[in-house]
C-alpha cells in the first residue's frame, strides 16, 4: 500500500516538475487590450517569461537604441526587483531576452513598429522611434503592476504572436497651458511621461497669455521678472529659465515627443503689455491681470518696436526649440481691428520663416495670406479650416467641441469650463478628424492635438482628472484608422487600464460610461 502511495506521489511530483518545466501557460494576444489599437495582432497561443536572467539587447551600438532600452530597464525594474541589463549586440540574442532590432520595412513609416514574441525572444523591430512606440504596446502586454514604484510578484508573462502597427496621423498632440496657471519642470515631465504610454508624440506649450510669461527672454527680461510673477487667482506664478525649457525639449526628446512653443500675440498679450510700456500704442504699462476674460489686449500693430520684441522673442525661441514649429498664437484678437490683424499676421510669419521655423497659429490665421507650410489649428469654425486649405495649408485638428480636455465631462465636474460643450469620454471618442468640417479631409490634416487650458486647473493632478482618460480616446482617434475603431469594443479596453491608472497614481475620472475592470 505504502509503495503505491509512493508512486502516486512520484508521478504527480515528476509530472508537476516536467509541467513547469517544459509547457507554459497558454495566453491569448488577441485578449490584450492596447491603447490605442494596433492594426493587426496575431496570436500564437503561448507566452515569453520576463525573468531575472533577462536583459535587453539593441542591434549594433545605436545610441538611441541604448536609450530606449534603458528607459524599458527604468521601468522593469522597480516593479520586478530585477536589475535587467542593456546590451548592445550584433547577433539575435539567446533564449528569454528582448531585442530591440533596427528594421526599415517598405510600408511602414518612421513610428511603425513589429513586435514579435516566442516563447524564447521577445524583438521590437522597426525605427528608432517606431521602436519607442512599440515599447509602449509591450508595457501594455504586461501585468498592470510593472508600471508600480515598489517590487511586486510576478510571474511576468507576455502573450505570443506577432504586432504590427503604425498611426493612421503622424500629429498626436497634447498642449499644456502653462500661462493661466503655472506648471513646474517637474509637472511637465510628469505629463510627458503619461503622454509617452498611448503614444502621443508631440507636446504644445502656451508659454505666454494675459495673465502671465512663462519662457524666459534675455533680451526682454521683464517679461518674465514682472509679467511671469502672477497667475489666475492672483497667487505668484513662475517661469522656466531657457535652461529649464532645453531640460523639457531634451526630456521629450527622449521620449520621442516635440515640444512646439507658443507665443501668442496679438491678443492674448497683457503680460507683455504690462512689462513693458512701449508695447502699447498709448505708450502706458497695464495692469497685471489674474482673471479668466479674453480678447480685451493686443499688441500695438503699428508700432515698429513690436515687431522688435517679436523678432527677438522668436529668435530667441528658435534657438532653443530643435522642433521644426513655432506657435503664434493669433486667437481671439477681439481688439485688434482686421484691417491690422491681417499685415500683422503676415509679418509675424515672415519673422518665423526668417528664424528658420515653419508657422502654426490658431484657426484666424487663416484670414491672412499663410507662408508656405503653415499649419491652421482648426479650434473653432470650420470656415477658417477651410480657408486654410484653400491656401494649401494643412490643419491640426482639436475642435473644443471634441478635443478640448478642459472642458467638463459633465455638469458635477469639479474643475474645467463648459463654454464650448459637455465632453463625456464617448463623445472625445466617436468622431473623426476627416469628418468635421467639409472639404478638409485626410490629405489636408497634419493630426490631432488635445488642447488643456489651466484657467480652472492648478496643479498636475488636477490636470490628470481632465485628461484621463478622454487623452486615450484621442489618441486612438489619431492612432488608429476609422474602420477598425468602435466605441462598445473601446470602453471594455479602457475599462482594463485602470489597474494601469492606479499603478502609475493617475488621477482620473470614472465615468460611468466604461465598464471599469
Ligand atoms: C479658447 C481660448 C483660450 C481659452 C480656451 C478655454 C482658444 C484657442 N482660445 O481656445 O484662451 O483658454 O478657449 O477653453
Amino acid at each position: 500500500m505504502k509503495k503505491i502511495i509512493f508512486k502516486t506521489l512520484s508521478v504527480v511530483l515528476f509530472s508537476i516538475v516536467l509541467f513547469s518545466c517544459t509547457s507554459r501557460t497558454p495566453k491569448d494576444l488577441l485578449k490584450e487590450s492596447i491603447i490605442p489599437k494596433p492594426v493587426s495582432v496575431v496570436a500564437t497561443n503561448s507566452s515569453f517569461v520576463l525573468s531575472e536572467t533577462t536583459a535587453i539587447y539593441y542591434q549594433s551600438s545605436s545610441e538611441e537604441l541604448k536609450d530606449i532600452g534603458n528607459y524599458l530597464a527604468e521601468i522593469f525594474n522597480p516593479s520586478t526587483g530585477y536589475n535587467i541589463q542593456v546590451q548592445s549586440t550584433d547577433q539575435s540574442p539567446g533564449k528569454g531576452n528582448i531585442y530591440l532590432e533596427l528594421s526599415e520595412q517598405a510600408d511602414m513609416n518612421d513610428e511603425g513598429y513589429t513586435i514579435n514574441i516566442t516563447e524564447d525572444l521577445l524583438t521590437i523591430s522597426g525605427k528608432p522611434e517606431g521602436i519607442f512606440r512599440g515599447v509602449q504596446t509591450l508595457r501594455q502586454l504586461l501585468p498592470a503592476k510593472i508600471e508600480d514604484k515598489s517590487i511586486q510578484e510576478g510571474p511576468w508573462e507576455i502573450a505570443t504572436g506577432t504586432i504590427t502597427d503604425k498611426p493612421s496621423y503622424g500629429y498626436r498632440g497634447a498642449m499644456l497651458d502653462v500661462a493661466r496657471h503655472f506648471f513646474t519642470v517637474d509637472e511637465v515631465k510628469r505629463y510627458i511621461d503619461l503622454l509617452a504610454i498611448y503614444k502621443l508624440n508631440t507636446l504644445h506649450l502656451h508659454l505666454s497669455d494675459d495673465q502671465g510669461w512663462r519662457i524666459e527672454i534675455k533680451s526682454w527680461p521683464n517679461l518674465t521678472t514682472y509679467g511671469g510673477s502672477t497667475e489666475v487667482g492672483g497667487e505668484s506664478g513662475g517661469f522656466y529659465t531657457q535652461d529649464q525649457y532645453k531640460e523639457l525639449v531634451s526630456y521629450a526628446q527622449g521620449r520621442f515627443i516635440t515640444i512646439i512653443p507658443e507665443i501668442d500675440m496679438p491678443g492674448h498679450t497683457n503680460a507683455a503689455l504690462a512689462s513693458y510700456a512701449e508695447l502699447n500704442c498709448d505708450g502706458k504699462a497695464r495692469e497685471l491681470y489674474t482673471e479668466t476674460e479674453v480678447g480685451f489686449s493686443t499688441l500695438c500693430t503699428d508700432k515698429e518696436i513690436t515687431y522688435q520684441f517679436i523678432d527677438d522673442v522668436v529668435r530667441e525661441l528658435a534657438e532653443i526649440t530643435p522642433g521644426p514649429y513655432i506657435h503664434i498664437g493669433g486667437d481671439e484678437s477681439h481688439v485688434t481691428p482686421l484691417e491690422d490683424y491681417i499685415p500683422f499676421v503676415n509679418r509675424v510669419q515672415e519673422i518665423v520663416v526668417k528664424h528658420g521655423k515653419k508657422v502654426l497659429g490658431w484657426d484666424e490665421i487663416a484670414l491672412s495670406t499663410l507662408v508656405q507650410d503653415a499649419v491652421v489649428q482648426y479650434w473653432a469654425k470650420a470656415e477658417n479650416a477651410q480657408k486654410g486649405v484653400e491656401q494649401g495649408a494643412k490643419v491640426l485638428i482639436s475642435p473644443a467641441i471634441k478635443t478640448y480636455l478642459d472642458m467638463q465631462y459633465d455638469s458635477t465636474t469639479k474643475w474645467g469650463l463648459h463654454w464650448a460643450a459637455y465632453i463625456e469620454v464617448d463623445d472625445a471618442y466617436n468622431w473623426d478628424p476627416a469628418e468635421l468640417a467639409p472639404g478638409v479631409v485626410k490629405e489636408n490634416i497634419l493630426g490631432v492635438e488635445s488642447p488643456m487650458w489651466s484657467e480652472t486647473l492648478t496643479n498636475i493632478k488636477e490636470v490628470e482628472y481632465m485628461a484621463f482618460p478622454r487623452i486615450l480616446c484621442n489618441a486612438e482617434v489619431a492612432w488608429t484608422e476609422k474602420p477598425d475603431r468602435n466605441w462598445d469594443e473601446f470602453k471594455i479596453r479602457l475599462g482594463k487600464q485602470c489597474a494601469r491608472f492606479d499603478a502609475l497614481n493617475i488621477n482620473y475620472f470614472p465615468s460611468t460610461k466604461v465598464p471599469w475592470h
